[in-house]
């Protein structure tokens, strides 16, 4: 079975509501690189995990990250650590008196089978605003994409249009093409 290599419960249940075939979820707290590059830091992570987990089935990591145009990108590869950190109030505070709140969110999801690396990205721009819905996770209540923030969408809305499904949705049509796997998205 593929394997998810996440400690994130919001991450893999977006993941497993997406893909038509059964994951599993491996908790494996693989090292973060410094980088600029969210494919460095997942390619580096899933073979690090792939070598340290017992079994040799096909993984995927998924490093995400949200960008804010007037911050310079800001927090960026290190959206983990600012949300344990400050939290997200802050960061919707950081924000509030600037004219441009133009943001974006990134993941990258990496692939990894001992042999072959392979990343797939998805992204999806919107803007920062204050809080607003209570579904989601991480930094979904203050990111606004056309007017309705990504705490206020159902699963199923938030994977149709988000950074992850996106994502996802690029690594499930290589995937089953490839594979004998079939992990495939509904129709
Ligand atoms: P794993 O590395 O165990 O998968 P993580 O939460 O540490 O989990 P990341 O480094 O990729 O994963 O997380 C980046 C940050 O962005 C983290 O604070 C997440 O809560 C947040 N995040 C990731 N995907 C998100 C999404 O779809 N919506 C809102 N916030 C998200």
């Amino acid at each position: 079975m593929l394997r998810f290599v996440t400690g994130n419960a919001g991450k893999l249940k977006e993941a497993q509501h997406y893909l038509t075939d059964p994951i599993e979820q491996v908790e494996y707290d693989y090292t973060e690189i410094q980088s600029d590059s969210l494919a460095d830091i997942a390619v580096h992570g899933a073979k690090e995990a792939f070598d340290h987990l017992d079994g040799d089935d096909p993984l995927i990591v998924d490093d995400t990250g949200l960008f804010i145009d007037t911050l310079g990108g800001f927090p960026g590869p290190y959206s983990a650590y600012v949300e344990d950190t400050v939290g997200v109030e802050r960061v919707w505070k950081l924000t509030e008196l600037e004219e441009n709140r133009r943001a974006r969110f990134r993941t990258i999801v990496a692939y990894y089978d001992g042999e072959r690396a392979e990343t797939f990205e998805g992204s999806i721009r919107g803007r920062i605003v204050a809080p607003r819905g209570d579904d989601g996770f991480g930094y979904d209540p203050i990111f606004e994409h056309n007017g309705v923030t990504l705490a206020e969408m159902d699963i199923d809305q938030k994977n149709s249009i988000s950074h992850r499904g996106r994502a996802l949705a690029k690594f499930a049509e290589w995937f089953s093409a490839d594979g004998e796997w079939n992990p495939g998205v509904p129709d």
